[in-house]
C-alpha cells in the first residue's frame, strides 16, 4: 500500500502541527522522541489519530462478545481502551457477578439447563438495540453458542438482567440479530438435532429426525424483558442455518440466514466416513433463507405446535404459506448482511473469492413468479440468477461484511489475513460493484465491525478487525496467546478514497471477542449511580425490604437470622454479627453513598461471597452459616484511606 498518502483531514493538520512544531525549534522534541522510538511519519500519523489525551472519552463505544470467556467486553474506539466487563453467562467477581447476590444468582439459574448449574458461556455476536434500524443505546443482547442461551444486558447499568434457555437447542450460533424495533431477537441453531435436543435419536436417522431451527424471541421493550411464551420457532430442514440478519427498510418484515451441511454429513471419521470439515464441503451450492417473519409471527398464532413447552411452526405449514424460500449460495457460505437501505444481501463463502449479493426486489420477484424447484423437504427453491444482483472477487475466505456512510462495504478475508474495502452498486456509489483496496491485518481475521455499521445509516472513518491470531504482535504470554483487535483507518473522507491503514494493535487477554458492535458514546446514557438508595439492579427498582440508614437491625427468629447492614465510607454497620452454627442467614446490604463511583465490596470469606455494591446498590444474600468460626468480612473495593479498617466479624459458634 501507499504509504505517503494524505490521510483525513483531520490528522493531516495534526500531523503538520507536529511536523511545524518540530520545524520551529522548541517543538523539535516530538522528533526527538520519534527518534529515539524508532517511530515512523506513519507511526506518528497514527499515533495522533488514535491518542485520547487524559479526561477525554472516545467518541465510539465498541461492545463486544468475550467468547468462552462468557462475557461482554466495553471498549472506547479510537483510543482502544478497555473500559469494563460484564459478566452474562459466568461468574465475576469484581463485579460480585453470580457470588452469593440473589439478584445475579436468580439471572443465572434461569440459564440452568435442564436442572444442570452451567456457569460459563461462549458469548458470540452481541446485538444493540435499535429504533426504527438505528441503534438506541438501551439494551444489548448475546447468544451463547455452547448451550443455546440469550442474554439480555440493560446498558442503563450494563447489567446482565436476563437469561434464556432455548428449549429446543443444545447449541447456537445464528444469534443474536434484532430486527428494526427490537420486536424480535434471533437465535439460529446452526447443528441439527431432534428436536428437542433432549429427545434421543440415532444420527443413523439424520434425515428422519434430526431439524434445524430458528427461534424469534419475543422482545418486550416496556418490561425490558424477552417473552418467552410469546416467542415461538421455525422447524427447518436439518441444514446448519448459521448467521443471520433482520431485512430493514425496503425489507422489513424478512429475515436472511444463510446455511450450511446442505449435504446433511453426519460425520463419523473413525467409522471411515468423510469428516465434518470435508463432507459439509462438498456441494458447490448451499441455501440462502428467506424467511417472512411478519406473516410467520401471525400464522404461528395458530398452527404452532407444542415442543418441549415451546411454540414451534412445523415445516410443512411455512412451507404451505409461504413463508420460507431458499436460493442457492456459494460455497461454504458465510454471513448474511444487509446493506444500510434494506435493498441488498451480501453473503459470503468462505470457500469461493467470491461475495454474492442477493437483489431484495428480485427475491419478491421470484417468490411472485413462483417456482417448481424444491428441495428434498418440499422447501420452494427460487433461481440462483433470477435473484442474485452480482458477485464481487475480493481476495480468499471471506466471512462478513459492514458498511460505511459513502456507499462501501468491508469484508474480513479470513485466509488471506486482511480486510477488503468495495463499493456497493446500486444507488450507493458511482463506480458500482467493484474492489477498491484490501488491506493486511495480523492474523486470521473473523468478524469486521465499522460504527453503526450494519444499521440503517452507518458511519464512518473506522473499521476494527478482529483477528483470532496475533503471534508475533505482543510479548508471548506462554503458548496462550491474546487475540488482536486492529483499528483501521477506512481511508475514506469527503469522498476521497485513499487506502486503508491499520492504525492501532489492542491485545485482548480474556476472552475470545468472537464480534463486536460499535455505537455512537452519546447514544448511551448510563446511570452515574442508581436513581434511589436501595436499588435492586435485578428488578431495577428499590427493594422495600432494603437496608435502610439509621434501621440497621439483627433480627432472629428461631434459627433463622436476618440482618439489614448498611455501607458507608469507611464502616459497615452493624460490625459485629454473632451467629449459631447452622443458623439460616439472610443479609440485606445497602451501600448509601450517593457520589459516583463510591463502589464498597462485601466479601465474607469462607463463604464463598463477593458482592460489589455500587452507590445506591441494594443487595440480599442467603445462606446456612454451616461452619464455626469467626470469618472477617471486609470491604473489598479500595474505597478510601481507611479502607482496610472497613471490615467486621461475623461469628458462627458451634454448638456447646
Ligand atoms: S461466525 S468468524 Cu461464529 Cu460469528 Cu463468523
Ligand atoms: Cu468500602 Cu473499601
Amino acid at each position: 500500500m501507499n504509504r505517503s498518502k494524505p490521510m483525513t483531514a483531520v490528522v493531516l493538520v495534526l500531523t503538520l502541527t507536529l511536523v511545524a512544531m518540530s520545524c520551529s525549534g522548541g517543538g523539535s522534541e516530538v522528533d526527538s522522541i520519534a527518534k529515539e522510538r524508532g517511530l515512523s511519519q506513519e507511526d506518528i500519523e497514527n499515533a495522533v489519530s488514535t491518542y485520547t489525551p487524559s479526561g477525554e472519552h472516545d467518541p465510539y463505544i465498541m461492545i463486544s462478545s468475550g467468547g468462552h470467556g462468557g462475557q461482554l467486553f466495553v471498549i472506547g474506539v479510537p483510543s482502544m481502551r478497555l473500559l469494563r466487563s460484564v459478566g452474562v453467562f459466568t461468574p465475576e467477581p469484581w463485579q460480585g457477578w453470580g457470588y452469593g447476590g440473589e439478584a445475579s444468582a436468580a439471572v443465572l439459574d434461569a440459564g440452568n439447563v435442564e436442572g444442570k448449574e452451567v456457569r460459563w458461556g461462549d458469548t458470540h455476536h452481541p446485538a444493540l438495540s435499535e429504533t426504527k434500524g438505528e441503534y438506541d443505546g438501551q439494551m444489548v443482547f448475546i447468544n451463547d453458542k455452547a448451550n443455546a442461551r440469550m442474554a439480555v444486558v440493560d446498558l442503563r447499568d450494563f447489567e446482565t438482567k436476563q437469561i434464556v434457555k432455548n428449549p429446543l437447542a443444545i447449541n447456537d450460533h445464528g444469534g443474536a440479530f434484532v430486527t428494526p424495533d427490537t420486536e424480535w431477537v434471533l437465535e439460529g441453531g446452526t447443528y441439527a438435532t431432534p428436536l428437542p435436543w433432549s429427545s434421543y435419536a440415532p444420527i443413523s436417522e439424520y434425515q428422519s429426525q434430526y431439524r434445524g431451527m430458528i427461534t424469534f424471541w419475543k422482545f418486550d421493550r416496556e418490561a425490558r424483558r424477552i417473552i418467552p411464551e410469546q416467542s415461538f420457532a421455525m422447524e427447518l430442514p436439518p441444514y446448519w442455518q448459521d448467521l443471520c440478519d433482520a431485512g430493514k427498510l425496503e425489507s422489513e418484515g424478512w429475515v436472511f440466514c444463510n446455511s450450511f451441511n446442505t449435504e446433511m454429513a453426519t460425520g463419523g471419521i473413525e467409522q471411515g466416513n468423510p469428516p465434518f470439515e470435508a463432507g459439509v464441503s462438498e456441494n458447490d451450492m448451499d441455501y440462502l433463507h428467506a424467511i417472512n417473519l411478519k406473516k410467520a409471527a401471525e400464522v404461528a398464532q395458530t398452527q404452532a405446535q407444542d415442543v418441549n413447552g415451546f411454540k414451534v411452526l412445523p415445516l410443512s405449514a411455512s412451507i404451505q404459506e409461504g413463508l420460507l424460500y431458499f436460493m442457492p449460495e456459494p460455497k461454504s457460505p458465510h454471513g448474511a448482511d444487509v446493506t444500510p437501505k434494506g435493498d441488498f444481501i451480501v453473503v459470503a463463502g468462505k470457500l469461493d473469492p467470491h461475495v454474492t449479493i442477493y437483489s431484495f426486489e428480485k427475491i419478491q420477484a421470484a417468490i411472485e413468479k413462483g417456482t417448481d424447484e424444491k428441495d428434498q423437504f418440499g422447501v420452494p427453491v427460487l433461481d440462483f440468477d433470477a435473484t442474485k444482483e452480482a458477485q464481487v472477487e475480493l481476495g480468499l475466505g471471506p466471512l462478513h461484511t459492514q458498511f460505511d456512510n459513502e456507499g462501501h462495504a468491508y469484508t474480513s478475508l479470513f485466509l488471506d489475513s486482511a480486510v477488503a474495502r468495495w463499493s456497493l452498486g446500486g444507488d450507493y456509489h458511482d463506480e458500482g460493484w467493484e474492489l477498491e483496496n484490501s488491506v493486511p491485518v495480523q492474523y486470521n481475521i473473523g468478524h469486521i465491525s465499522t460504527p453503526e455499521g450494519d444499521t440503517v445509516s452507518p458511519d464512518g472513518q473506522y473499521v476494527v478487525a478482529l483477528n483470532k491470531w496475533s503471534i508475533d504482535r505482543f510479548f508471548p504470554t506462554g503458548p496462550l496467546l491474546p487475540q488482536n483487535f486492529q483499528l483501521i483507518d477506512n481511508g475514506v473522507s469527503e469522498g476521497q478514497e485513499e487506502d486503508m491503514r491499520v492504525m492501532y494493535d489492542m491485545p485482548i487477554g480474556n476472552g475470545e471477542p468472537h464480534s463486536v458492535q460499535i455505537i455512537k458514546a452519546d447514544k448511551l446514557d448510563p446511570f452515574e449511580i442508581y436513581p434511589e438508595v436501595g436499588w435492586d439492579p435485578g428488578t431495577m427498582a428499590v427493594n422495600p425490604n432494603a437496608a435502610k440508614a439509621g434501621e440497621e437491625r439483627i433480627e432472629r427468629n428461631g434459627n433463622n437470622v436476618e440482618i439489614w447492614s448498611t455501607a458507608i465510607r469507611s464502616h459497615f454497620n452493624p460490625e459485629h454479627v454473632q451467629v449459631q452454627q447452622g443458623d439460616n442467614v439472610t443479609w440485606h446490604i445497602t451501600n448509601l453513598e450517593q457520589s459516583q463511583d463510591a463502589t464498597h465490596g462485601f466479601s465474607l470469606p469462607g463463604y464463598n461471597i463477593q458482592l460489589s455494591l455500587e452507590p445506591g446498590e441494594a443487595e440480599t444474600i442467603r445462606f446456612v452459616a454451616d461452619k464455626p468460626g469467626i470469618f472477617t468480612w471486609y470491604c473489598s473495593e479500595f474505597c478510601s484511606a481507611l479502607h482496610l479498617e472497613m471490615m467486621g466479624y461475623f461469628m458462627v459458634q458451634p454448638p456447646a
